[in-house]
């Protein structure tokens, strides 16, 4: 299990982290989401053989909203 910091760009109320932890969560390969509104950042454990960091980004994206 590898973990990803992603900062998020652009959530400013908990359903907007909730729209963010659920898109998350339903990505293939994702273990545990853990999105903070505070400091605009998500954590993300993930399997590596099956998702990177960068399909994560995309699924933040998707999901409408900025990732870094
Ligand atoms: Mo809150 Mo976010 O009313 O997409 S859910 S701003």
């Amino acid at each position: 299990m590898e973990q990803a910091l992603i900062g998020i760009a652009g959530m400013t109320c908990q359903g907007c982290v909730r729209s963010v932890t659920s898109a998350l969560n339903a990505t293939a390969g994702v273990e545990a989401v853990e999105v903070s509104l505070e400091r605009a950042q998500a954590k993300v454990s993930f399997d590596p053989a099956v998702t990177n960091p960068a399909a994560l980004r995309a699924v933040v994206e998707e999901a409408g909203f900025d990732a870094s």
